[in-house]
């Protein structure tokens, strides 16, 4: 499988569930991380997404993108972090899309305020008034996680991946956690796995 996208973008979700694949059965990808500048990127690009957005990935000839949707794919297609029942299953599409909606474009506009990027000064207030709107998600999956390790219950699974790769953005723009504990301990145990390490490099 080919994967599309530089590493700094939402491209690392995908090279993180990769990362781990490729760790536990030996599955191979390559990484072409340009950043599609030139018009002929571009036209590539679109050709594989019409939204001109990456992670886009060729898994033998499909092509898919959404990093959600593609760590999805692959968890289906190796069975592996997968849900093991229907209800499991469910609930990882329900976190996925609670964690695209509630809180994916929301800290990636905390981020921009916060750290003064993609154009945008640093601005302190505003960085505090969109972490305001996050008070709620963060709660939801704070007390969700108080009675369990993991999303699914006692294992790891693509349900984790998935919501933990936008919450690295929380870390990254060292958003104060010690309300949420339940939270903080589970982001820690999620984004603290080797393979996410070495997928961020
Ligand atoms: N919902 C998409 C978002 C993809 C996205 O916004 N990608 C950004 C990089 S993080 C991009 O390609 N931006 C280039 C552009 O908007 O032209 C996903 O999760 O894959």
């Amino acid at each position: 499988m080919k994967i599309y996208g530089f590493a700094q973008s939402r491209t690392f979700r995908v090279l993180w569930m990769a990362e781990e694949l490729r760790r536990a059965t030996g599955f191979e990808y390559s990484h072409d991380s340009r950043v599609f500048t030139t018009n002929e990127e571009r036209e590539f690009l679109l050709s594989m997404n019409p939204m001109g957005k990456v992670p886009v990935v060729n898994d033998d000839g499909f092509v898919l993108c959404e990093s959600m949707a593609i760590n999805l794919y692959l968890a289906k297609k190796h069975d592996f972090l997968a849900p093991r029942t229907l209800e499991q299953e469910a609930t990882t599409w329900q976190w996925s899309f609670w964690v695209m909606t509630a809180v994916d474009a929301q800290l990636l506009q905390y981020l921009r305020f916060k750290l003064g990027i993609m154009g945008v000064q640093i601005d302190e207030e505003q960085a505090a008034n969109v972490l305001e709107t996050l008070d709620r998600p963060f709660n939801a999956l704070n007390s969700v996680l108080a009675d369990r390790t993991y999303l699914l219950g006692d294992q790891f699974s693509v349900a984790d991946l998935n919501v933990a790769s936008v919450f690295m953005w929380a870390q990254m723009g060292q958003v104060p956690m010690t309300q949420y504990p339940h939270l903080q301990n589970w982001a820690s145990r999620c984004l603290g796995r080797d393979a996410l390490n070495f997928a961020r490099i």
